[in-house]
């Protein structure tokens, strides 16, 4: 029998109210099922919420170097526990093990990293315009977050909410996305193991959004994270404007790499490789868009076919398989789609644009890596976020063109260009509206210590990770402190 996974709730591994449990399995062998989890509702969802709210006085007390030492602690224990992490993600998730032990260790850095900020959390000091006056800023919790986390980073990201948020002080329900629970339920067992107290963290699993909308629904959540669609965060974005609740989104993007003619093509097409194949296409900052000048297009695109023809697909723990499956059947029917759609659109089809069928491969739901050449900017193809292993080369005539191009999306993520020209460099920098951008490297593999997220359609201004983080789960407090011993009146006792 499979094994059954529970929820976490106020320290304790408990059924879902309804006895109801939904099945994950391995996207690469799809009739593998590797664990049955709790169907929450809305019940156990109130469970979890009051856990954290009861929770909340008790860790907002504890002091938050004492925080932040349990979170090397937890550090500590994925370090210890990386490699059988990686082995369950490859298996629950699809993506080679070598990016599911990138995952886990985007989460120990991100722990390090955010752990230290426990012995710093600092606000200001300024001068009062008064005499006998002093003025500074605390930060303050927000209350309970509710994290909302997607399947393609399934450690990374939910660290990156819930770490710095417990380390600001406030308390967290998570709901990991349905295809990836066993992780979430791992990083539960390690906060257990860490000695994290009760209620601190709480995790229900749920299928469809039958735990996530009650979750940002609910009167007690005082802040929600969500990393995933447009379409899922444009509905959290109304409910929580209207119930005036914070929250932060990090959606789409379009991501694009400019390749100059003076660029190292060797170079770039890693870079393109890396970024349009690596995660099978499934990261937000993935490089679905190669924007290249024309007199080097046509070598290039000559060179990126040729390698995405070699790439090996398989099951993500063969240390030699370059590509894993999509995450489920719908995903490759929506990449598939998309294909046809270009085709239709006019552009030209390079290499792979189907499902990829070979021996190993049919149980699973494998795509074969797909270039697309002739694409031109108005394309769907070019617009919209496909999330899968398929490159669009559009070519332009030089550096303004290709800024112009990069820009003409309605989100604003990661992009990258390859020159050897430093000027140019620069000037991308400037002009690129991406939160991210990269010089002579690809689009993806963002480091922690930095703020991630986007512009525009991608996210709402927030940013997660890096001391952004501190920002968007704490408050602050200004504090003025009259010693003087008059009634001093602000801006009217000023001469
Ligand atoms: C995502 O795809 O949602 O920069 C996050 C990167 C990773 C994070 C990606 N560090 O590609």
């Amino acid at each position: 029998m499979t094994k059954e996974y529970k929820n976490y709730i106020n320290g304790k591994w408990v059924a879902s109210s309804s006895g109801e449990i939904f099945e994950n399995t391995n996207p690469a062998n799809c009739n593998e099922v590797l664990g049955r989890f709790q169907k929450s509702n809305k019940k156990d969802v109130d469970k979890a919420v009051a856990a954290a709210h009861k929770a909340k006085k008790m860790w907002r007390d504890t002091p938050a170097p004492k925080r932040g030492e349990i979170m090397y602690k937890v550090a500590e224990l994925l370090v210890k526990n990386k490699e059988a992490l990686a082995q369950d993600m490859t298996k629950e998730m699809g993506k080679v093990i070598a990016e599911t032990r990138g995952d886990v260790q985007e989460a120990i850095d991100l722990t390090y990293f955010a752990a230290g900020e426990g012995r710093r959390l600092v606000g200001e000091t300024v001068p009062s315009e008064l005499k006998n006056k002093f003025a500074m800023s605390v930060r303050m919790p927000l209350g309970v977050v509710a994290c909302i986390t997607p399947w393609n980073f399934p450690i990374a990201i939910p660290s990156w909410k819930l770490i710095p948020a417990l380390i600001c002080g406030n308390t967290a329900v998570i709901k990991p996305a349905e295809d990836t629970p066993l992780t979430v339920v791992n990083f539960m067992n390690i906060f257990e193991k860490a000695g994290l107290p009760s209620g601190v963290v709480n995790m229900v699993t749920g299928y469809g959004p039958d735990a996530g909308a009650p979750l940002v629904e609910h009167e007690k959540v005082d802040m929600v994270s969500f990393t995933g669609s447009t379409q899922t965060g444009a509905g959290i974005a109304s409910t929580c404007a209207q119930r005036m609740k914070q929250y932060s989104l990090e959606m789409g993007g379009k991501n694009a790499i400019i390749i100059m003619d003076d660029a190292n093509l060797d170079l770039a097409l890693e870079g393109v490789m890396f970024g349009g194949f690596g995660t099978t296409g499934q990261r937000c900052t993935a490089c679905s868009r190669v924007v290249i000048h024309k007199k080097v297009a046509k070598k290039f695109t000559d060179m990126l076919v040729e390698r995405a023809k070699k790439l090996k697909l398989g099951n993500g723990l063969d240390e030699k398989v370059d590509m894993g499956p999509l995450i489920n059947d719908k995903a490759r029917e929506k990449v598939h789609r998309y294909v046809e759609i270009g085709k239709k659109e006019g552009a030209k089809l390079l290499t792979g644009g189907n499902y990829a069928n070979g021996k190993a491969l049919k149980n699973g739901w494998f795509y074969q890596p797909t270039v697309f050449a002739g694409v031109e900017t108005k394309m769907r193809i070019a617009q919209e976020e496909i999330f899968g292993p398929v490159v669009s080369v559009l070519a332009c005539n030089g550096f303004e063109e290709a800024v112009d191009i990069v820009n003409d999306s309605t989100y604003g993520l990661s992009s990258a260009i390859y020159t050897q020209d430093v000027n140019r460099a620069f000037k991308a920098i400037e002009m690129l509206e991406t939160g991210l951008t990269y010089v002579n490297a690809s689009t993806i593999g963002a480091e922690i210590q930095l703020p991630f997220g986007g512009t525009k359609g991608t996210g709402n201004g927030h940013r997660e990770v890096g001391i952004a983080a501190l920002e968007t789960f704490s408050e602050w407090k200004s504090v003025f402190i009259d010693y003087s011993g008059k009634m001093q009146k602000a801006q009217i006792d000023h001469d």
